[in-house]
């Protein structure tokens, strides 16, 4: 077939399916179907991701010079967090914290802040857009999570990486393509400093494709996985969050 005529087919096929389970079975096709596709409600997140893959395949989010970094950025969460253990990390350097990586990978690690940090490190100066209508731009500095994701050998088939926060309601994922997009960072510093309770430290994911909340703070564990059931709740978010 060629280009033309492979155009049209999907151009009619994306036309002639107006039901939520045509487009899903037409994103699913092309690989464009996000994992949460089970409601009508996901009809507007599938059009959302797959128009956003196509067009964004191998696109970056936007850096901006140093002058445009935020005077004060805000903080969602108070500091410390409401979490049991988190002060005693704090009052220790977070010497004992670990980022733990498993699910589909051939070498599991775990891995301590200093170890994340002898790693090789971005830096970049991208804004943080909340949901609610607040932004922020800052620079991040971190370790590329493809960088953890060759180390720990992932295997062919998986999927997506779902990250941990202390903050058990704090579980999110993202696919292949935002993991190992060079911009996604394991970050633990910002604007020159260690990364701030406020922030997220001592480690947070950085997904700047992608709206505030998937950047989740307190992170300590990621799993490859190859699917998604069972683990993301049904929440208020949707999973696929482009801007
Ligand atoms: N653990 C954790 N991660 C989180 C949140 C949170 O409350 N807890 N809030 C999310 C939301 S909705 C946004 S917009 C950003 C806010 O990041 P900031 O505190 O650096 O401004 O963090 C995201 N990650
Ligand atoms: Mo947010």
């Amino acid at each position: 077939m060629n280009k033309l005529s492979r155009r049209k087919w999907i151009a009619a096929g994306l036309g002639a399916t107006a039901g939520a389970a045509g487009l899903g079975a037409v994103a699913d096709r092309f690989g464009l179907a996000p994992p949460t596709t089970s409601s009508l409600y996901a009809v507007g997140e599938t059009l959302t991701y797959a128009s956003q893959r196509l067009l964004t395949r191998h696109s970056l989010a936007r850096e901006f010079p140093r002058g445009k970094i935020s005077s004060a950025p805000f903080s969602n969460t108070p500091n410390p967090p409401k979490v049991d253990g988190y002060a005693e990390h704090q009052a220790t350097g977070f010497l004992d914290w670990r980022l733990e990586v498993a699910g589909m990978v051939a070498n599991p690690v775990s891995l301590s802040i200093a170890e994340i940090r002898s790693f090789p490190t971005r830096s970049q100066i991208t804004q943080l857009v909340c949901e609610e209508g607040w932004s922020y731009i800052a620079e991040w500095i971190g370790t590329p999570l493809s960088h953890i994701l060759e180390i720990t050998e992932v295997l062919p088939k998986a999927r997506y990486v779902v990250y941990f926060s202390m903050e058990e309601v704090w579980v999110d994922a993202i696919d292949m393509a935002d993991a190992l997009h060079p911009q996604t960072l394991v970050v633990f510093g910002m604007n020159g400093s260690a990364l701030s309770v406020g922030h997220g430290g001592p480690l947070r994911l950085r997904v700047p494709r992608q709206l505030g909340y998937k950047s989740v703070k307190y992170i300590n564990r990621l799993m490859v996985t190859d699917g998604l059931k069972g683990i993301l709740r049904d929440g208020d978010y949707s999973w696929y969050a482009g801007i």
